[in-house]
C-alpha cells in the first residue's frame, strides 16, 4: 500500500535549480516511489540563526507516492542530500546545496529523536506552506496541527517575501531530464504497513 508523502526541497548553494530537478528525479527513481506533483518554485530570502548573510533559497514542495517506512524515507533524503554534495558541519541552518525535509507522510504523526512528522516548522514557514498549498490546499494536517493547509497558510505569521521562479520542473524537449543521483544500493529500505500500529508512533 502506498501513501502520499510531501517533501520540502530547498537549495541556496551552487546551481540551485539543477539540484532541485535532480532531487525530484532521485526521489522518483528510488524504491517504487512515484513523484505525482511538483509545486511552483519560489525564491526566498534565507532564514538564518545568526547575522551572517546567506544566498537566497529556491524552495518547492513535491508529492511522492511511496511505500517506504518513515525511517527509510529519511535515509533516502539524507542519501540524496549527500549525493548532491551537501556538507554537514554541525551548524544548523547553514547554507546547503540541497535540503530535503519530510513535511507529511500519510496521516502519520511521528516523534522520535531523529524524526518529527509533521515537520516541526511546517506551520511557521510561508516558504513551505505556500508551495504545499499550491498542490494540496485542502489536505488536513494531522496531529498536533489539525487544520487544512490553506487555513494554516492564512494563519501563518511569517511575512517573508516569496518570488515566483521559473518553472524548472516542466518537461523541456530541448533539454533532457537530468539523471537521478547514483544510488547506494547497499542501503536497506523497508516498506511500511500504514494500517498497522507501530512503536515508532
Ligand atoms: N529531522 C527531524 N524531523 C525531520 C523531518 N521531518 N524531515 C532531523 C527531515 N529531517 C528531520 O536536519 C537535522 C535533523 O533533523 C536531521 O538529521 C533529521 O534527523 P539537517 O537537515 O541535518 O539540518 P538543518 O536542515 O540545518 O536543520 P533543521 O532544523 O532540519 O533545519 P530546517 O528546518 O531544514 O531549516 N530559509 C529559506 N528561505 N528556505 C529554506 O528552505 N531552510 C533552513 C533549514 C533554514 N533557512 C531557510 C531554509
Ligand atoms: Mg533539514
Amino acid at each position: 500500500m502506498t501513501q502520499d508523502a510531501y517533501i520540502a526541497i530547498g537549495s541556496n548553494l551552487g546551481d540551485r535549480a539543477a539540484y532541485l530537478r535532480q532531487a525530484v528525479r532521485s526521489l522518483d527513481a528510488a524504491g517504487g516511489n512515484n513523484v505525482t506533483a511538483c509545486s511552483p518554485v519560489y525564491e526566498t530570502e534565507a532564514l538564518v540563526l545568526d547575522d551572517a548573510p546567506q544566498p537566497p533559497y529556491l524552495n518547492a514542495v513535491v508529492r511522492l507516492s511511496t511505500m517506504l517506512s518513515p525511517t527509510s524515507l529519511l535515509m533516502l533524503c539524507h542519501e540524496i542530500e549527500l549525493a548532491a554534495g551537501r556538507i554537514r558541519d554541525g551548524r544548523r541552518w547553514a547554507p546547503r546545496t540541497l535540503d530535503l525535509d519530510i513535511l507529511l507522510l500519510g496521516s502519520l504523526s511521528v516523534s522520535t529523536p531523529v524524526l518529527t512528522i509533521p515537520h516541526r516548522e511546517l506551520v511557521n514557514r510561508r516558504f513551505v506552506l505556500k508551495p504545499l498549498s499550491d498542490i494540496a490546499p485542502d489536505l488536513l494536517l494531522p496531529d498536533p496541527i489539525n487544520k487544512a493547509v490553506a487555513d494554516a497558510l492564512a494563519d501563518c505569521a511569517d511575512s517573508h517575501d516569496l518570488r515566483p521562479y521559473d518553472n524548472i520542473f516542466a518537461a523541456n524537449p530541448s533539454e533532457p531530464a537530468p539523471a537521478p543521483f547514483p544510488r547506494n544500493e547497499a542501503t536497506p529500505f523497508d516498506t511500511f504497513d500504514f494500517n498497522a500500529r507501530h512503536d515508532i508512533l
